[in-house]
């Protein structure tokens, strides 16, 4: 078994789907949590200056999509077929497309632009989820297949920093997103993982 280090800022953000992703894998992992003043030093050392990177045997791997993807494939999250590895792409990019209108608001630093963007979230992020409620709702629970994903681990990963950003429970009114985030914590590896990862906000 190769030697994986994830290293990443000490949050679950980004980091966090790989973090589910592997844990359902059953593959272990050093969970590498640098401190932020010494990401001035580190960034240098990524493939693009950024992180999430996960390294394995001397190899570093960025993008978290593609490195969940990447174990997704090998244990069966990433589709029964191409059109739904297609579907749990899509549904992917869509869960990070909210992130990043959730995103928009939340680091506006400028007084009078973060009220704009406020009422632009509001907007939007209802919009969007609204939809993936349906979406849940007409695929047995899941985004896609009526079986678990990429899609659903990755949703439930990020929920806590969206929510963090957001400043309130984005899913609240949500039944059918509230019944897939039981759904994901319920399962034994990422039950485990919950229970033993560092406690942080975001
Ligand atoms: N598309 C990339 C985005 C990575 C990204 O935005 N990383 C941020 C932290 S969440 C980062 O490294 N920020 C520090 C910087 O850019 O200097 C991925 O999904 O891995």
């Amino acid at each position: 078994m190769p030697n994986y280090k994830l290293t990443y800022f000490p949050v679950k953000a980004l980091g966090e789907p790989i973090r589910f992703v592997m844990s359902y894998a059953k593959i272990e992992f050093e969970d590498d949590r640098f401190d932020r003043e010494n990401w001035p030093k580190l960034k240098d050392q990524m493939p693009y200056g950024q992180v999430p990177v996960l390294e394995v045997d001397g190899k570093q791997m960025h993008q978290s999509n593609a490195i969940c993807r990447y174990f997704a494939k090998q244990c069966g999250l990433a589709g029964k077929n191409d059109m739904e590895a297609y579907e749990i792409d899509a549904a992917v990019e869509t869960i990070h497309d909210l992130r990043a209108k959730i995103a928009a608001y939340s680091y506006e630093s400028h007084e009078e632009a973060k009220e704009q963007k406020l009422k632009t979230m509001k907007e939007t992020v209802p919009y969007i989820l609204k939809r993936m409620e349906e979406q849940v709702k007409k695929n047995g629970g899941h985004f896609v297949g009526g079986s678990l994903s990429m899609a659903d681990l990755t949703f439930v990963a990020l929920l806590d920093y969206l929510n963090y950003m957001a400043k309130y429970d984005i899913i609240e009114d949500y039944e059918n997103l509230k019944k897939l985030k039981e759904t994901v914590l319920a399962v034994p590896q990422i039950k485990e993982w919950v229970a033993k990862r560092p406690k942080t906000d975001l």
